[in-house]
């Protein structure tokens, strides 16, 4: 950091109101910007979190269409499901709004409108699908076809989801449009455009020499785009889902949602100032004043328009900061996959809340433990329950609970005074006081998962230093010293109270209460000062508890049967029915007769894993029984008391040496599975099936 700056500006992406929040949005976005607000917070600094939703795009036009509702209905369902879960996790945004509201649409419109009337857009036309029927042009998720890569007929316009392809709607095969199905011609349509190429030089300028601090990652994406020639880009689209572009002629044309998405930091960001000025004072100092730095946390997936569009649109538009820094993370897998929504791969966090009630910051913990900072990351349950048990547990939660069990059993639950300070005491001290240092580099470059680590030394320091003072085996000998000991580890015991509460805000909070911690201040850090002698604590209770196998297995239980889901889809996409039998006259089908007969009893048949022995009610009066060979895909007991179709006048076949009297009706399943024929209401045993 080489300015010093007087405020920050801290923005998380706005994540798009169509689906929920997951592991991988909390991981990649919101607990980094949340440490990171909550650290300069608790250093008193000047600091605002800005967040919301991003509720225009194409994505969420398909879903409701899909749904049968409008645009808006997503937003509403999704904005609240998303503000909700953020909340819940202690993600401590300022204002968390979204991109639909009034102030949003005007501070968009309005910027649109000054690049127009500057002469800082070019107008073009360009040839867009149109669907003749509907109407309408179509953006390239509208647009499916087959792909010329791998032949997947289910390919959209924009990307082949079986082999990753990126295409363009022009490339696929017999494209057609999603809405009509009719075949999209080409049409003439009118955008405008904003000239990146003509920011090119200046981009060079101010990332790859003025920014090279910035993370590998992200430097090195914007050098990638910035080596290649920049082209301009449509900020308007022709669609009925966004903010409408503020210009004669311009009708039936919206903003880009990439245009107005991030201008909602700054519609937000107004918002909140406006309704409580004496808190926050004027919008525009945090958008606008030189000394205001504007830090985006994003995924790296973003980077692009953070860091090259964004920017140009506020230097285009004139009198706005650009971004000071842009820790853009890498993408986090879960158990060795890619989280996907739509293939349901992800630890969504209302089902994790269900699942773990209370422990948010067990999650927060291990998403900073494996933060995906300079690379891809792995989720585990495995790895989930080991830190938690072997670091939350046994160390952080371990060492206050020794600390503040000792002070009640020697001490009654009141701070000792320290006394004489010997060797082993004074290196604690010192210990620990590097590690304020130590945190504060690593916040300051936003290495959250090497600040977490330090964080947890403290810990560490502190179970050291109790295992090697023995107060045990003092208290014999020199209970004088004993309050010394107890003085030092509760000091630190207070520390770590401070120096997670970026990281882990519920903890701390009950941590706090635990101990009366009134000063609360990052400066305090490393003090040995913070409880002073005859400070009363309140009763000790467990911070941390252990997760068992079985919550474990459950997790990993679920994601099995997510994947055996997605399996069967992705093989009953590929399948296809087999070919009908030449025909057969009418007399040869008569001479079938099909009844139905109810399951009075199934057993399975001794040594056999195929076959179960069905006793049926066939209406004669006589139980017939009859051999399937379904036992794989059901339990006896499931079939016991159902209606069933079968042929009546098979001729009887021994197997296993019993004789089977008909046959029982199943359907084959694509997979290879049998499924049991029915009929739809209850019909009497021996009615007739034709
Ligand atoms: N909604 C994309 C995303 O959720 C987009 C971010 C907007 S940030 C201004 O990944
Ligand atoms: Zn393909």
């Amino acid at each position: 950091m080489t300015k010093n700056f007087k405020r920050t500006t801290i923005t998380a992406a706005l994540p798009y109101a169509n689906g929920g929040v997951h592991i991988g949005h909390l991981a990649g976005v919101y607990v980094p910007a949340d440490i990171y607000a909550r650290y300069l917070r608790l250093k008193k600094e000047d600091v605002i979190f800005i967040g919301g939703s991003d509720e225009h795009g194409v994505p969420i036009t398909i879903r409701a269409k899909k749904e049968g509702i409008t645009p808006q209905d997503v937003c509403d369902r999704y904005h609240k499901i998303i503000k909700d879960s953020f909340k819940e996790f202690g993600i401590s945004f300022d204002i968390y709004s979204r991109t639909t509201s009034p102030t949003h649409n005007k501070l968009a419109s309005d910027f649109f409108r000054k690049l127009y009337d500057d002469g800082k857009l070019i107008e073009k036309e360009s040839e867009q699908l149109y669907d003749p029927e509907a109407k309408q042009f179509l953006a390239d998720r509208y647009v499916m076809g087959t792909c010329p890569h791998c032949g997947n007929p289910n390919a959209y316009g924009d990307q082949c989801e079986k082999c990753g392809s990126d295409l363009s709607p022009l490339e696929l095969i017999n494209p057609h449009s999603t809405i009509s199905g009719a075949k999209p011609e080409l049409r003439k349509t009118k955008n405008w455009y904003l000239p990146l190429n003509q920011y090119q030089d200046w981009l060079k300028e101010w990332i790859l020499e003025g920014h090279k601090e910035w993370r590998p990652n992200v430097y090195g994406q914007c050098k990638s785009w910035l080596d290649m020639d920049l082209q301009p880009r449509a900020m308007t689209r022709d669609l009925d889902w966004g903010i409408p572009v503020p210009v004669e002629g311009a009708e039936g044309k919206v903003l880009y949602v990439w245009f107005d998405a991030p201008i909602g930091y700054i519609s937000n960001t107004k918002e909140l100032c406006d309704a409580e000025p004496e808190r926050w004072g004027s919008w525009e100092k945090w958008w606008k004043d030189p000394d205001t730095r504007l830090v985006h946390f994003i995924g790296k997936d973003n980077i692009v328009f953070h860091c090259l569009i964004f920017p140009v649109m506020l230097k285009a538009h004139g009198g706005y900061i650009l971004p000071d820094n842009v820790p853009a993370n890498e993408f986090l897998n879960l158990e060795n996959d890619k989280i996907s929504t739509s293939r349901n791969w992800a630890v969504w966090l209302d089902e994790y809340l269900r699942d773990f009630p209370g422990k948010q910051d067990v999650l927060r913990y291990v998403l900073t433990a494996n933060a995906p900072e300079t690379k891809d990351n792995n989720f585990t349950w495995k790895d989930f329950q080991e830190r938690n048990n072997s670091e939350l547990v046994a160390i952080y939660g371990n060492f206050v609970n020794r600390a503040l069990q000792l002070t009640k059993k020697y001490w009654n639950g009141v701070v000792p005074a320290c006394g004489e300070l010997l060797d082993v005491d004074r290196q604690a001290i010192q210990e620990f006081k590097d590690v304020k240092e130590k945190v504060e580099q690593y916040l300051d470059n936003f290495k959250f998962r090497e600040a977490q680590k330090e964080a947890m030394n403290l810990a560490r320091i502190g179970n050291k230093y109790i295992t090697e003072c023995e107060p045990w085996k003092v208290w014999k000998t020199d209970p004088k010293r004993v309050e010394t000991i107890l003085n030092i580890s509760l000091q630190l015991v207070a520390n770590l109270a401070i120096a997670f509460e970026p990281f882990l805000p519920f903890s701390s909070k009950k941590l706090r209460k635990m101990i009366n911690l009134k000063n609360f201040d990052w400066a305090e850090l490393g003090s040995t000062d913070l409880l002073e002698a005859g400070h009363q604590l309140a009763e000790p209770q467990l911070l941390f508890e252990k997760i068992e196998d079985d919550a474990i297995q459950r997790q990993l239980d679920k994601l099995a049967a997510t994947k055996k889901a997605n399996e069967a889809a992705e093989a009953a996409k590929d399948y296809k029915a087999e070919p009908i039998k030449p025909n057969i006259p009418f007399d040869e089908w008569e001479k079938l007769d099909i009844r139905v007969g109810h399951v009075k009893a199934c057993q399975k048949v001794k040594k056999s894993n195929k076959l179960l022995q069905f006793t049926i009610d066939d209406g004669s009066g006589t139980d017939r029984t009859i051999l399937s060979g379904i036992a794989k895909f059901y339990k006896p007991e499931d079939l016991e008391g159902k209606d069933v179709l079968f042929i009546a006048n098979l001729a009887p076949r021994k197997m296993m040496g019993i004789e089977s009297q008909g046959m029982i009706l199943s359907a084959l399943n694509f997979d290879g599975s049998l499924s049991v024929t029915t009929t739809l209401s209850s019909v009497k045993p021996g009615s007739q099936v034709g």
